[in-house]
């Protein structure tokens, strides 16, 4: 059998699996595919998040009776650890698995090895099927857990000419409803929510994640607010359901640590123009998120503040990695080369945040 293309079918599959699990809760997307000695599919499974079976067990839970599997077929290296959950290498053979075909490694410093570990059972390890794509599939987790950092994703929805406010400081309602709705999912999408008191103090934002009709979203991102001063009592964030942490002004690489440490692995930055050039000029920001609406607003009310860059050779450079039409607007991302940023090239020191940090 072709190896790598025998089992592409199999593999695509798993990643079709692997999709339908949750992008929160610091645990990668993972699918899994068990066939018989023949190459058929027997069972197939997805982890659905973290504390939740992996993508092997619930596979290995869903054979039918009498039927015994002879390969795994599975996105990520078997895990090697006792987690939340047992470690799949040991699933797989006790099983009786002959053959684990994988595509990406486990980077995950307690986890990997289950390759080796299998591999010392004897069980035949078959690496690298559909590699490129599961490693753009999983690129945050991957990127987030090889660092041992959040994924940052730095979001503004401004006018045409990049500003956000107009000269009497309203800034409300730039984008459309499909523009704002696509901003809720990616909230629903993140583990935690980063903004400045400036803000909050300015704008008395939720921080939510809601549908079209208002209703919350079933995962909500914990807010965190950056800043000296404190949160009003009747701020809208008291009421957040996901809780509320206040950061206080301080360098923001380390309050990125504190929030990994806390599981939380996808951070959304929606900030004005002070915070969110902090963010850039520490070199902390993974993606942008740009929302931009087919107006012009003109004047100073920029989504972003100074970075720092005097001249053009010095600019941030970002490779365009999204473009979508949301009825009148368009969503845009972008991400960093190998994670640039001013602090990286220059070895500038991160600034601190500024007390109203906005
Ligand atoms: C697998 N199959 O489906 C997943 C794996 O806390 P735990 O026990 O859930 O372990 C989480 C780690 O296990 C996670 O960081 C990653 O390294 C690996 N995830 N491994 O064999 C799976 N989701
Ligand atoms: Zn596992």
């Amino acid at each position: 059998m072709d190896v790598g293309g025998g089992y592409g079918t199999a593999m695509r599959r798993a990643l079709e699996l692997a999709a339908h699990g949750p992008l929160t809760g610091g645990n990668p997307r993972v699918g899994c595919v068990l066939l018989d000695a023949g190459g058929g599919v027997i069972a197939e499974g997805w982890h659905r998040g973290a504390g939740t079976p992996h993508a092997e067990v619930d596979a290995l839970s869903r054979l039918p009776a009498g039927l015994a599997p002879h390969t795994a077929v599975v996105t990520l290296e078997p895990c090697n650890h006792i987690g939340r959950t047992g470690p799949c290498a040991e699933a797989l053979i006790a099983a009786g698995v002959q053959r684990v075909v994988y595509a990406v490694a486990d980077p995950g410093a307690a986890s990997s090895g289950g390759a080796d570990r299998l591999r010392a059972a004897g069980v035949e390890v078959v690496p690298g099927v559909l590699a490129d794509e599961t490693e753009a599939f999983l690129h945050p987790w991957l990127t987030a857990t090889r660092r041992g950092r959040p994924w940052v994703t730095l979001k503004w929805a401004a006018a045409l000419d990049g500003r956000v406010a107009a000269a009497d400081g309203t800034s409300q309602w730039i984008t459309g409803p499909a523009a704002r709705l696509d901003g809720h999912r990616l909230r629903g999408e993140s583990d935690a929510i980063v903004t400045g008191t400036g803000t909050v103090l300015a704008d008395d934002p939720s921080l939510t994640a809601r549908d079209a009709e208002g209703v919350l979203l079933p995962h909500q991102p914990v807010p965190v607010v950056v800043g000296a001063r404190p949160v009003p009592s009747n701020a809208a964030l008291r009421r957040h359901p996901a809780g509320l942490v206040e950061a206080g002004p301080r360098p923001l690489a380390g309050l990125l640590d504190d929030l990994w440490r806390l599981g939380l692995a996808r951070v959304l930055v929606e900030a004005g123009p002070v915070l969110t050039s902090a963010f850039l000029r520490a070199g902390l920001v993974d993606e942008l998120a740009v929302y931009v609406a087919p107006k012009l607003l003109g004047g100073p009310g920029l989504a972003v503040g100074d970075l720092g860059i005097a001249t053009i050779g010095d600019a941030l450079d970002l490779d365009l990695h999204d473009v979508r039409r949301l009825g009148p607007d368009l969503a845009l991302s972008f991400r960093f080369q190998g994670q640039t940023g001013v602090r990286m090239q220059y070895g500038l020191e991160e600034p601190a945040v500024p007390e109203n940090g906005r």
